[in-house]
């Protein structure tokens, strides 16, 4: 079948070969120069799958059980998915005075070209629900918030590791704590110690000093922060509209290409402080935010931060829009 498929669309002159997406096969095209290229399939219900799983470990706090055993399981898949993984350990203090036992995880494919794309999530926890009205001082599930981003990711690796995109290397970067942060809407405003520029994103602030290789750096970047709500809407995010114009624009328009301008809206939304503008910060590399921060509300969505983020709001199709842009640009360099 797979075969069939291709070989239908490989027969057909090249002027016609647009995209030959046969119901479940990879999408089938070709360059400007008439070179064939294959798109892998990206399975919307493995990566729910991956979501589930995650949530189901609990709450993937910094220094707690449930958070140690989801990051030797992500570091394991990875591993099984062919990818070269390292991890960066470090500790910092939050902004409420806890030790927080932080780990990055990093995991490349062809290492050795140079032009290189950097995909980027969270997948630590909220330790609280300060958004709810309702048990404010229990953690989140982070069902969207991490867990999503971090499932479309999986994802993406078990999709790529059979064929890899020709012209990049790719590195998939977990960052760990970006979610203990100061929101200062709510909780009194802490002053910031030790060379930290914020209490948000711990993690890439962390590795944007001290990469996982020296010189560390990227064609471009894209992060994926609550990326899998039902009905989910991703505005142009502010920073990236400053920091990478050209890849927010590359990236809204292979989606309204593919089918999903209902989730990709050219609208611009507001400027958010997100592992992206450390990136960019310290390392100078182009990075994009998807995320759903709506300027109508003015917020990520009711679930934020709250117990209402749990997989009764993650949305396979969300997952598979995102998932299957990401993939269509990494084939496409
Ligand atoms: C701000 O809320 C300004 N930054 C954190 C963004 C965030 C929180 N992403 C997920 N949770
Ligand atoms: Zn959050």
């Amino acid at each position: 079948m797979k075969l069939i498929s291709k070989v239908f669309c490989l027969v057909l002159p090249a002027v016609l070969i647009i995209s030959c997406n046969t119901s479940k096969e990879k999408t089938v095209d070709v360059d400007a120069e008439e070179h064939v290229i294959t798109v892998p399939l990206f399975n919307k219900d493995s990566a729910y799958a991956f979501v589930e799983y995650q949530v189901s470990m609990g709450p993937r706090v910094p220094s707690t059980t449930p958070h140690v055993k989801t990051g030797d399981w992500l570091v394991h898949k990875f591993r099984t998915y062919g990818a070269q993984v390292e991890e960066q350990n470090f500790e910092a203090t939050s902004f409420d005075g806890k030790k927080m036992y932080l780990r990055n995880i990093i995991a490349s494919y062809a290492p050795e070209k140079a032009k290189r794309i950097l995909l980027a999530a969270h997948w630590d926890t909220r330790p609280f629900a300060d958004k709810d009205n309702s048990r404010k001082d229990e953690a989140i599930d982070g069902a969207n918030d991490g867990a999503s981003g971090v499932g479309v990711l999986l994802e993406i690796a078990r999709s790529i590791q059979q064929e890899l995109p020709k012209g990049v290397g790719v590195d998939i970067i977990l960052f760990d704590g970006e979610d203990w942060g100061n929101d200062v809407s709510f909780q009194k405003p802490v002053p910031l110690r030790d060379g930290w520029e914020s209490w948000w994103c711990m993690g890439s602030q962390y590795w944007g000093k001290n990469p996982h290789k020296p010189n560390y750096s990227a064609y471009y970047g894209i992060l994926l922060d609550m990326v899998g709500g039902k009905n989910a809407r991703f505005f142009t995010e502010g920073y990236s509209r400053q920091i990478a114009p050209s890849i927010v624009k590359k990236v809204w328009d292979v989606a309204s290409q593919i089918g999903y301008s209902n989730y990709f809206v050219r609208r611009e939304g507001a400027a958010i402080t997100d592992d992206h503008y450390f990136v960019h910060k310290y390392r100078n590399i182009p990075m994009i935010d998807i995320i759903p921060m709506d300027p109508e509300s003015d917020s990520f969505g009711t679930f934020h931060h709250t117990h209402n983020d749990n997989m009764d709001i993650i949305s396979k199709e969300t997952l598979g829009a995102v998932g299957e842009t990401l993939l269509y640009v990494l084939y496409h360099e």
